[in-house]
């Protein structure tokens, strides 16, 4: 009989080990030390579990994709970026999970994020495997013609890696409309062929699903909802501070309005606005959606009601909810301790791992509730299967049902968080639930297929 802690050692000793194999990827270890330190309980509870390897396999990426990305900017200058696409498993689907351009991307960044998505994508029950790609190409101050250049290059590679039954990419940072419409054109114009489901996040009127522009910050407030609903409270009334000033952000500040609550803050690398009358969405929008722009010209054309801090911390903003939304590691211990000092009641994360893990453990010991991202931004990825399934189907369906289903999904992994948590003996943790729940799944699929 296996006990938690002859499990807790071999754990230990596995992370070791992913250390020393996987050198320089700092972003990977935190990512796997985050899991695999709350598997112990339903390794030890679950014999199968405890099978040599299956732990094992599921660190290692299934097939790991770098190339070389040579582009020329308009003064015909060349660069050579890196290209990156980590297929992390597939048990229980193609490959599914977005394209990140920044210029701090890196192969430990993209394994950091391809490893969360294998459970967020469990997480849903779409039936969709965990994948994440990009380059550390950065689009800022780039002109369209560059960015389309760039997509290009890169999808002439990539190509022969996806498909709608291999692997859908989708975006993330930097990567949005613009880009995934030039990456679609490049891939149909190689292959031949018009398989919407290759990518996901695409146009209205070619392919794309009402609500997958919405659908990661939507998702996360009714995340955040739910948690408030656990505890009695809702959004009515609560002040909100968001970080990031992108596609997450945007729509996250623009659910909390739609549900009562004020969002008073939004950032991006420059620092953050705090709006004392709530942001103005249209004028955020315009800004960031329509001119590219940074937010200190927010704070300039907003009046009164709104300053911008250079290089400042929104968790200095006093604040009932805080929704990360930006990007890892931007939320630290000592913003934990403000939020804390402050009166925060939740803390639910927008973007793939904000919160560093003593700020996780802080705010949950100050009995915060705290939504892990691969909970509460899986309503973006949930879209993106949606939208899969309508292009398999050559439909597309309404706003109204899209956005049902939405709900519908981010409930239900709001319960199965909570449930599993409180099964194995850690209430209120969504942390141990999620990566728990995330973990039966891809783990029964995994032993079910043997050993690949
Ligand atoms: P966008 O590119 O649309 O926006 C990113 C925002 O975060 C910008 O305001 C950007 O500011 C800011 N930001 C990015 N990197 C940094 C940094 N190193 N320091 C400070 N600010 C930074 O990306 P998304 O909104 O799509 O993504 C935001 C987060 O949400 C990411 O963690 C992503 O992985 C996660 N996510 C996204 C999903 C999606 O569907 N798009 C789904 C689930 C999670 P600046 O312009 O100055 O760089
Ligand atoms: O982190 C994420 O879940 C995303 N960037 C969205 C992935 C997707 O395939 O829609």
């Amino acid at each position: 009989m296996t006990t938690r802690s002859d499990t807790t050692t071999a754990l230990n000793r596995l992370l070791a080990e992913i250390e020393h194999r996987n050198p320089a990827q700092p972003e990977f270890h935190q990512a796997a030390h985050e899991v695999l330190e709350t598997l112990a309980p339903v390794i030890a509870a679950r014999p199968e579990y405890a099978e040599p390897g299956l732990v094992e396999r599921l660190v290692e990426p299934e097939r790991q994709v770098i190339f070389r990305v040579p582009w020329q900017d308009d003064q015909g200058r060349v660069h050579v970026n890196r290209g990156f696409r980590v297929e992390f498993n597939s048990a229980l689907g193609p490959y599914k999970g977005g394209l990140r351009f920044h210029s701090s991307v890196n192969l430990g960044v993209i394994k950091f994020l391809g490893f969360e998505q294998i459970f967020k994508n469990a997480l849903t029950g779409l039936g969709i495997g965990g994948g994440k790609g990009g380059s550390d190409f950065d689009p800022h101050g780039r002109s369209d013609a560059e960015v389309m250049r760039f997509c290009q290059s890169f999808m002439t590679e990539l190509y022969r890696h996806i498909g709608e039954h291999t692997d859908v990419p989708a975006g993330d940072i930097g990567v949005g409309g613009r880009e995934i419409g030039y990456l679609f054109g490049q891939y149909r114009r190689i292959t031949n062929r018009w398989e919407a489901g290759v990518l996901t996040g695409k146009g209205q009127g070619w392919g794309g699903s009402l609500i997958r522009p919405e659908a990661t910050g939507y998702g996360n407030v009714l995340f955040a909802a739910a948690m408030m609903r656990e505890r009695g409270e809702d959004l009515e009334g609560q002040t909100a501070v968001v970080s990031g000033s992108g596609n997450v952000a945007i729509y996250t500040i623009e659910k909390l309005a739609a549900l009562g609550a004020n969002a008073v803050t939004c950032s991006d690398s420059s620092g953050y606005v705090v709006d004392e009358k709530g942001i103005d969405l249209d004028l955020l929008k315009q800004i960031k959606e329509v001119e590219r722009g940074r937010v200190d010209a927010y704070a300039e054309r907003r009046g009164a009601s709104a300053r911008f801090v250079p290089g400042g911390r929104v968790w200095d903003v006093p604040a009932d909810i805080a929704l990360p939304s930006a990007t890892q590691n931007e939320l630290n211990e000592a913003d934990a301790e403000t939020l804390i000092r402050n009166g925060v009641k939740a803390v639910s994360e927008g973007a793939n791992m904000p919160a560093t893990p003593e700020a996780v453990h802080l705010l949950q010991k100050a009995g915060v509730a705290f939504g892990p991202g691969k909970a509460a931004n899986a309503g973006g990825v949930a879209v993106s299967a949606l939208e899969m399934a309508q292009n398999h189907a050559r439909t597309s369906w309404t706003a109204a049902r899209v956005e049902e289903e939405l709900t519908h999904i981010m409930n239900d992994i709001h319960t199965t968080c909570h449930e599993t948590a409180e099964r194995y003996e850690a209430p209120g943790d969504y942390v141990t639930g999620a990566n728990i729940a995330g973990f039966e799944r891809v783990a029964d699929a995994m032993l079910a297929q043997g050993v690949i």
